[in-house]
This record gives structure tokens, sequence and C-alpha cells, in this order.
């Protein structure tokens, strides 16, 4: 076995005992590979740099894969995979981030949405974070000029469905209570889960790749 492999199957072998990954080995190990694939089927190391993906290249995936345009709700999508926040996805935070994004259960896409939509990481969704979003969700259907205060007023309306506490803007208990009463309020800025279909194409894409 070529030093390669070993330290791919260490890899594999280590995330496979994660409790919290949704994947058995055989699809970890090829959810690594597609990794490899996306980077044109560089191994592990490249020029001694790890291979890791940027915004650019994930975006791709996204917008390709699961048919992801609008680029705000991209980004956050980006940061919540990126979890030591270094700006690139790592083939660990790949393999995290994608068991959430195609298998996670209630708990943690409550957890990855949230996080998508705090823009400013401060663990509050504010009344600007919401205008942002709505905003970018519902421009592309709309152009009227007077738009800016429609989406004010629906901020106002869904401020007053998910603010449990009546502090001015959302926290995550807050949301987590809006979500257990009504399901649809879990992606209520904005799409940032992926459509069921596209993750088993997805899915079934993977399968079909080789040995590495
Ligand atoms: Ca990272
Ligand atoms: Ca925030």
């Amino acid at each position: 076995m070529t030093s390669k492999r070993k330290e791919l199957q260490k890899l594999v072998e280590k995330l496979s005992k994660k409790k919290e990954i949704h994947f058995n080995r055989q699809q970890i190990e090829k959810l690594i590979y597609k990794f490899f694939d996306l980077h044109g089927g560089r191994t592990m190391m490249d020029k001694n740099h790890v291979v890791r993906m940027d915004r650019s290249m994930f975006r791709d995936v996204l917008y390709n894969y699961f048919s992801m345009t609008d680029d705000v709700l991209l980004d956050r999508v980006f940061r919540a995979f990126d979890k030591d926040s270094d700006n690139y996805i790592n083939v660990e935070e790949w393999v995290n981030g994608m068991s959430v994004f195609l298998r996670g259960n209630r708990e943690e896409h409550t957890r990855f949405c949230f996080c998508a939509y705090d823009l400013n990481g401060d663990s509050y969704i504010s009344r600007e974070e919401m205008f942002q979003l709505l905003k970018t969700s519902l421009s592309r259907t709309s152009t009227d000029e007077d738009q800016d205060e429609s989406i004010k007023e629906l901020v106002e309306i869904t401020l007053k469905k998910m603010d449990a506490d009546h502090d001015g803007r959302v926290s995550f208990d807050d949301y987590k209570k809006g979500i257990e009463e009504d399901i649809l309020m879990l992606e209520f800025l904005g799409p940032c889960l992926p459509e069921a279909k596209r993750c088993q194409c997805f899915l079934e894409e993977i399968e079909q790749l080789g040995k590495y």
C-alpha cells in the first residue's frame, strides 16, 4: 500500500468512527474521492500543501449539483461548512458538512440553517440580517421599487412570529421554538438545504466513483 493510500485509509477510519457522520465507510471513502476529483484528481498533499476547497470551487459544487444560486446564501453555506473559519474547506470539513447537508437530522439542520442566517456570527438573527436575506430571496421575482418597504413589513411580520422572547431579534432558542411550531420555518430566510432529489442524484454520482 502506498503512503498516500495509507493516509487516506487512516482518515476514512477516523471519520467512520465519528457518530455524528451519517455515512458508512464506503460512502466516506467515495465522498473523499469526490473531493479530490473536484481538484482534478489531485491527492491529499499537493506541492506540500493540503488540498482544500476555496469559496469559488464550493460555490460551483452548490450551483452544479444542488442548483443553489443565491450568492448570499452560498456564502453562508460555505461558512457553515468551514468550521475553523480559515476560508477553506478541508477534506474533514467536507465530509462533516456533507453529512449534515445531505443527511442531517432535525437538530443538525436547525443548527446549520441558523449558522447560515446569522450573517455576522453573533448568535442572533437581527432585523438587518433578515432584511438582507429576504431581499436576496425575493429580488429575483420582483423589480418593484417599493420592494424595500414591503420587505421591511415582511421582516416585522416574520419577527412577530419568531421572536418568542420579544427582544427584537431571533435567538437560536426563538428559532428552535418557531420550527417546533411550524417546520416550514426551518428555511424561513431562504433555502440553504438541498432538495431531496438533488441529494439523491449527488449520492448516486458518488456511488459511481471508482477507487482512487
Ligand atoms: Ca476550514
Ligand atoms: Ca447576527
